[in-house]
């Protein structure tokens, strides 16, 4: 028995983590090497020099988060499986201490009542691949499919939610284009080449996993709503849109790339790279679509003294703009809007018409503070509270949302911001990896029920 995506009308919770961001034990039980080992030893990558190698020291405290994850009074974990755990040299050679120990997790998590949703791809590229031109050539997507082939030979009976990849958008542009996530290439057009292989690799994994579970499979993205600023940066706009969320959507929908995808990214129409067949395998190939959500996009033309945005280069083809970020912000430097969720969900059941579970939403704050031993996070708290609040406002309104989950359970390796941000619903300390639960987690574990009915209660 495996429990998959809430049926229609239901409606779950659940909290979320990533391999790299929280296990640790890097060079343990024949673990390769990943993009992330190397890109984070290169000086100035992350902001406080730190690496994945230790983190919330996971590999070896799995039991404690779970209990912590079954004290939320939540139905879902939602982690991830590191590549060159299970590979380590991303294809052929099986190592099975790494298999193991994602076996060993999915038990445990079943014999806590939790159901597992696994995310095949959260970033940890096995560097090996990387070394052979990673998401830029054609042999990684091939890698991919074996891996999810023998991932889900082993977890497929026990596995009942599942997701190819995690945020392609960030992978491609991020770690090709703009450079500021692993692998580290600033290669702009680069960008699309990484998104198409990612689209196909999806597509092949999807073919694997089929074979070997009955469970629901689907693709977590970071789909954003995009809100130009005035009517002159609507072009703009509509150039942004493509790449962040066009060009998951379309394959996803229509088999192709779509007419405004193709006008900032003319690469993505090169037969060489896009074949024939190639994204009739994307097409309707999910169950589910999970989207994180953090905050909105709001591009704006260079003003006078507009400085281009300084993310720019993850947006190849389209022109430099300004990124219009509204008050309040969270401690990463995200726009608070609620509404953008209810927005994006709305928006991307109309356009998919595939069912949604909000994958991630969460908030870094800054003014965490110790009181009586809990640490008091009541910033967290509303913003959890107002954008549960948004999901279901996007259920009254028609969209078919069957679950959410929080980033994060733990304060862990938030990427190229080192352990600067935090995220978690508990505290992780630094140097001896002990778990305290903040107040937010109190928050959570007494809402929880509160909040699965009032969403079940608006049934779209
Ligand atoms: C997502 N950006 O990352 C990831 O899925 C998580 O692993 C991560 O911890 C979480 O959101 C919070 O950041 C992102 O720069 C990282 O636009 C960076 C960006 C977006 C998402």
């Amino acid at each position: 028995m495996t429990t998959g995506l809430p049926a229609a009308g239901g409606f779950a919770l659940g909290a979320a983590t990533a391999a790299y961001q929280i296990e640790g034990a890097t060079t343990e039980d024949g673990r390769g090497a990943s993009i992330w080992d190397t890109f984070t030893a290169r000086p100035g990558a992350v902001r406080d020099g730190s690496d994945g190698s230790t983190a919330c020291d996971s590999y070896h405290r799995s039991e404690e988060d779970l209990d912590l994850v079954r004290g939320l009074g939540v139905e879902f974990y939602r982690f991830s499986i590191a590549w060159p755990r299970v590979l380590p040299e991303g294809r052929g050679r099986v190592e099975g201490r790494g298999l193991d120990y994602y076996d060993r997790l999915v038990d445990a998590m079943l014999e806590r009542g939790l159901a597992p949703s696994a995310t095949l791809f959260h970033w940890d590229l096995p560097q090996a691949l990387e070394d052979e031109g990673g998401w830029l050539v054609r042999s990684t997507p091939e890698a991919f499919a074996e891996y999810a082939d023998v991932v889900g030979e082993r977890l497929g009976d026990r596995v009942g939610l599942w997701a190819t990849h995690n945020e392609p958008w960030c992978a491609a542009y991020l770690g090709y284009a703009a450079g500021v996530h692993a692998p580290g290439r600033r290669e702009g057009a680069a960008g699309h080449r990484a998104a198409h292989h990612l689209n196909l690799a999806h597509g092949l994994a999807v073919e694997r996993l089929r074979t070997h579970t009955s469970g629901d499979v689907g693709v977590v993205l970071n789909l954003a709503p995009i809100r130009p600023e005035r009517d002159e940066a609507r072009e703009l706009a509509a150039g942004i849109d493509a790449i962040r969320n066009a060009v998951w959507l379309d394959p996803l929908v229509d088999g192709e790339y779509g007419e405004a995808l193709l006008r900032v990214a003319p690469e993505l129409a090169d037969p060489e790279l896009v074949r024939d067949g190639d994204l009739a395998k994307v097409r309707g190939s999910v169950d589910w679509i999970g989207v994180n959500y953090y905050t909105p996009v709001r591009p704006d033309v260079p003003g006078p003294d507009g400085v281009p945005h300084p993310e720019g280069g993850a947006y190849p083809g389209v022109a430099p703009f300004d990124l219009v970020v509204r008050e309040p912000v969270t401690d990463i430097g995200w726009e608070i809007d609620a509404t953008g969720l209810t927005e994006v969900l709305t928006d991307t059941h109309r356009g998919t018409g595939v069912p949604l579970v909000v994958t991630e939403n969460g908030a870094a704050m800054a003014d965490d503070r110790v009181e009586d031993g809990v640490v008091v996070d009541e910033d967290r708290i509303d913003y959890l509270r107002d954008h549960t609040a948004a999901v279901v406002q996007a259920r009254r309104e028609g969209a078919d949302v069957r679950g959410y989950f929080v980033w994060t359970l733990l304060d862990n390796f938030e990427w190229a911001e080192g352990y600067t941000k935090t995220f978690g619903l508990v505290h992780v300390d630094p140097d001896d990896q002990t778990r305290t639960p903040k107040a937010s987690y109190r928050w959570l574990a007494a809402e929880a029920a509160g909040l699965r009915e009032a969403a079940r209660a608006v049934s779209p």
